[in-house]
C-alpha cells in the first residue's frame, strides 16, 4: 500500500513516524515527494494539494484529517473512493472545551468586563451564573453531543438540535424544521456544530437569529460559511444578538479588512477550536489504512451523498 500524506496544518514529523510504527511495511510518502501519483492507494490530507488526487488514478480512500470534510472536494472524486472523516477523543475533547470556554464567558459576563476594562470603567455587573443561561447545540454528532453532555455536566441548562431525533441525557433534543422554533426560543447562547451541506450552509442567517431571544450570544465552531456575516453583523448592531464566538470564517484566513476584526462584540479565534491529536488519531487512521486495502467499509466513513 502506498499512502500520500499531506496537511498545510498537520505536521508530518509527528505523524509519519506514528503511522509507520503502527503500519510496518507499509509505504508513507509526504506530499510532494509522492513519487509515482498513479501508486497512490490512500491520502490522509487536510485539503488535498490543489488538483492532485486526479492523478491518483488508483486511489481507494481519502482519510480526512479533520472531522469536517467539506474542505476535501470530494464532489470531483470518482464513485469507488471511499472517504473517511476523523473522529479522535482528542479532538473532541479540545471541542467540548472550546465550547464550554465560550458559554461560561458569557454566563459569567467577561465579555462585557473586557469592553469594561478596556473603557476603564467600573461596571458591577450581578453574577447570576450558569443556571440561567440555557446552552441550544446545533448538530448532534460525535463532537455535538459530547458538547451538549460536556456543558450539562457543568450545570448548563442544555438543548439540542439534529436532523433527526436523538435521545442524551439531561438535553432536551428537538429535531428537524418542526423543532428548530422550539429550540430556538429557549436558547440564550447558541453552539454550531453543524457539517456544511447544502441544507446547512447559511443556516445562521436573519431569520434564524430572529427566533433566538434577545440578548442571545452565537458560538460559531462548524464552518464560516454557515453564517452570513452580514446578518450576523445586522443582529450584533440591533443589539438583537449581545455577541459572538467565532472560530471559522469564509474565506480562512479572514480578510484583514473584514468589520469582524475589531467589532466589539465579536470574539475570534483562527480555527483553532480542536485538531486532531496525533497520539490517538494515528491510531484510527492507521486502522483505516488496513481497512482501505481490504476493501472495507472505513471507520467514521462519510455518506457521500448525505455530505457527511
Ligand atoms: P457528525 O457528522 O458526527 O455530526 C453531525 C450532526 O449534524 C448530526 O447530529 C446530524 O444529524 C446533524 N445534521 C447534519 N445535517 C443536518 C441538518 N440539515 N439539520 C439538522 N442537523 C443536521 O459531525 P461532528 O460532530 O464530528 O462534527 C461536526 C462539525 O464540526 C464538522 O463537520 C466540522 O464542520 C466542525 N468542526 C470544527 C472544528 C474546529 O476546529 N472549528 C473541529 C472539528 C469539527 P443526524 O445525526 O440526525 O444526521
Ligand atoms: C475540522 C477539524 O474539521 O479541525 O475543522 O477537525
Amino acid at each position: 500500500m502506498t499512502v500520500m500524506f499531506h496537511s498545510t496544518l498537520d505536521d508530518p514529523a509527528e505523524w509519519v513516524p506514528r503511522l509507520q510504527a503502527l503500519l510496518p511495511g507499509e509505504d508513507i510518502r509526504v506530499w510532494p515527494d509522492i513519487g509515482d501519483p498513479a501508486a497512490v492507494d490512500v491520502a490522509v490530507v487536510w485539503i488535498p494539494p490543489e488538483g492532485a488526487l486526479a492523478s491518483f488514478s488508483g486511489l481507494r480512500a481519502v482519510q480526512s484529517l479533520g472531522a469536517g470534510i467539506n474542505q476535501l472536494g470530494m464532489q470531483s472524486f470518482p464513485p469507488q473512493v471511499r472517504v473517511a472523516r476523523l473522529v479522535d477523543r482528542g479532538l473532541t475533547g479540545m471541542m467540548t472545551e472550546y465550547a464550554l470556554l465560550a458559554a461560561l464567558r458569557y454566563a459569567r459576563n467577561l465579555d462585557a468586563h473586557e469592553r469594561a476594562q478596556r473603557a476603564s470603567t467600573w461596571d458591577y455587573i450581578m453574577p447570576t451564573g450558569v443556571g440561567s443561561f440555557t446552552v441550544g447545540v446545533m448538530g448532534l454528532g460525535v463532537i455535538g453531543a459530547a458538547t451538549a453532555m460536556r456543558l450539562a455536566a457543568n450545570g448548563f441548562p442544555v438543548c439540542g438540535w439534529a436532523r433527526t431525533p436523538k435521545t442524551l441525557d439531561g438535553v432536551r433534543c428537538f429535531s428537524g424544521e418542526a423543532g428548530l422554533t422550539e429550540f430556538l426560543g429557549q436558547t440564550r447562547i447558541l453552539v454550531n456544530l453543524l457539517p456544511l451541506t447544502p441544507q446547512t450552509e447559511n443556516i445562521l442567517n436573519a431569520g434564524l437569529f430572529d427566533r433566538l431571544p434577545r440578548g442571545a450570544f452565537v458560538v460559531n465552531m462548524g464552518r464560516g460559511a454557515h453564517l452570513v456575516d452580514a446578518d450576523l453583523l445586522a443582529a450584533l448592531d440591533s443589539s438583537h444578538l449581545a455577541g459572538a464566538t467565532l472560530d471559522v470564517f469564509r474565506p480562512e484566513p479572514l480578510p484583514e479588512a473584514h468589520p469582524f476584526w475589531l467589532h466589539p462584540r465579536i470574539l475570534m479565534t483562527p480555527h483553532v477550536a480542536g485538531t486532531g491529536d496525533p497520539d490517538s488519531a494515528a491510531e484510527v487512521v492507521a486502522e483505516n489504512i488496513r481497512r482501505a486495502k481490504l476493501g472495507e467499509t472505513l471507520l467514521n466513513e462519510v455518506d457521500r451523498a448525505r455530505g457527511y
